[in-house]
């Protein structure tokens, strides 16, 4: 059976500045910068982010290698902690401005579409201690700054713009279960960062709208997308699937494509005595600034059940108290990452988009395989024989493809990513590349997976 794409589909990969530039002429620390100086310990093998990939150093023969590899869009992102020497007045670190210029410049050299994020979990760690970090509305106004320093000085080359990467991470990672620095754990927090979150990226697309008009120039959001599924027919668990949604997903998928939060969780929140401090003039920003298009990452469901604790009675407030995570009995697993693989859920999304938000343009922003030791795949050539993670991409775009071909408007697949790169907590354990990056002696060569991804991106199809 062939699977086909749309003409003009885009094929990509996605990554990040901070998980790939490695830390060269920074001027200031993001918080994991500092978590890192401060805790090499939280680390997999004591292994932080100072080298990374070497893109800072290494971006021309990178790019070089991901064009052999049917790249013809690269999504990453700009760290504010290397563009921005004062963050009250934005003032710019030249150093960086040059460096970005050299890469845009060297993308498009290679055929390479620039999708650039101005977000991805790296907050200056100075904002962090100085006002609480998305805790600010102060924070928010210096973002939009920031913001617009980019737009102005790389709009130019660059049409593909993105607020944030993934702003539920920084929820649930920073402030509520502690998987990232500050790793504060507050619920009524929590909530408050995830509306300045959205207040901040209305506030950052009204600015971009008004150097750059559509269609040239789009602007949208990146959110992982993890649909709930109920544990059973259950009432309690489709209770609880039902709010795991509008938490997990609806937090900023509604606000950012259809203006306001969904009505349920604002009162849901608002009886809990836990709502956002907003304001009247906040929500008509969000309202009159959505998004053009939308970046999906999705890697796993969420299995969902009813939780254990009866509401109320989890003190100080977590949303813990609607929902649990439920750990399905023959589950197919990605056992290194601990993540379950559950392609269908691509199919379910594009329905869901395509219904419930007026089929606006979106893309597959990440989507990917990351397996621990891949030196075992290696073959007499030295190449990764990356069987697995053909056999990922496969299944997981046929069941986009099944969206698509029901009217969907999905307009590209990025894949996570193009070359090995450094991976938060898990340091390099979990690779992740179509490009295998040998670390120790800075080799970096296609995988098997490369060449598939090549020619499909040449032929816009599979067998
Ligand atoms: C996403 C992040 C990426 C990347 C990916 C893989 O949530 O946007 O930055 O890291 O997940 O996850 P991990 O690196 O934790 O295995």
């Amino acid at each position: 059976m062939t699977i086909n794409f749309p003409k003009n589909f885009v094929w990509g990969a996605a990554t990040s500045g901070p998980q790939t530039e490695g830390n060269f002429h920074k001027p200031h620390q993001n918080v994991f910068d500092y978590w890192f100086a401060t805790e090499p310990s939280a680390f997999d093998s004591g292994v932080g982010p100072d080298l990374a990939s070497n893109f800072y150093h290494d971006y021309e023969a990178d790019l070089a290698l991901m064009a052999q590899a049917g790249i013809k869009g690269l999504r990453t992102s700009i760290q504010w902690t290397r563009l921005i020497d004062d963050f009250e007045t934005g003032r710019l670190n030249p150093e960086g401005v040059a460096y970005y210029n050299r890469v845009i410049d060297a993308m498009l050299a290679n055929g390479i579409e620039p999708y650039l994020n101005l977000h991805h979990f790296d907050l200056p760690v100075a904002l962090y201690q100085q006002y609480g970090g998305w805790e600010s509305k102060h924070v928010v106004d210096l973002f939009v700054t920031f913001a617009t320093q980019c737009f102005k000085l790389f709009g130019d080359r660059v049409k593909n713009w993105y607020t944030f990467n993934e702003p539920k991470v920084v929820v649930d990672g920073q402030y509520l279960y502690g998987w990232h620095y500050p790793q504060v754990v507050d619920g009524p927090k929590a909530v408050q960062v995830a509306y300045n979150m959205n207040l901040a990226s209305a506030k950052a697309i009204a600015v971009f709208h008004q150097y750059y008009p559509q269609p040239n120039h789009q602007i949208g959001i990146i959110l992982n997308l993890t649909p709930a599924y109920a544990a059973s027919d259950d009432p309690a668990d489709v209770a609880a699937a039902e709010f795991a949604e509008l938490w997990s997903n609806n937090l900023f998928l509604d606000p950012a494509v259809l203006g306001h939060f969904p009505e349920k969780l604002v009162t849901t929140l608002a009886n809990d005595g836990v709502l956002w401090d907003a304001t009247a003039e906040e929500l008509a920003i969000i309202a009159a600034n959505t998004v053009d298009c939308l970046g999906v990452n999705y890697y796993h469901p969420f299995r969902v059940q009813h939780p254990d604790v009866s509401p109320k009675s989890l003190q100080p407030w977590l949303p813990d108290i609607y929902f649990k995570e439920y750990e399905m009995p023959g589950r197919v697993m990605n056992v290194d990452r601990g993540w379950e693989i559950y392609p269908a859920a691509l199919t379910d999304i594009a329905k869901n988009i395509q219904t419930n938000y007026h089929n606006i343009p979106w893309f597959i922003s990440e989507n990917g395989m990351g397996v621990a030791g891949e030196e075992r795949f290696l073959d007499a050539n030295g190449v990764v024989q990356d069987d697995y993670r053909i056999d990922f991409m496969r299944e997981h775009l046929t069941a986009l493809q099944k969206g698509i071909a029901a009217g969907s408007n999905c307009q590209g697949y990025f894949v996570w990513t193009a070359i090995d790169c450094w991976s938060w907590n898990h340091a390099y354990h979990n690779r992740y590349g179509l490009i295998r990056d040998e670390i120790h002696t800075q080799t970096k060569t296609l995988k098997k997976s490369a060449a598939w991804f090549n020619r499909l991106s040449a032929t816009n199809q599979f067998e």
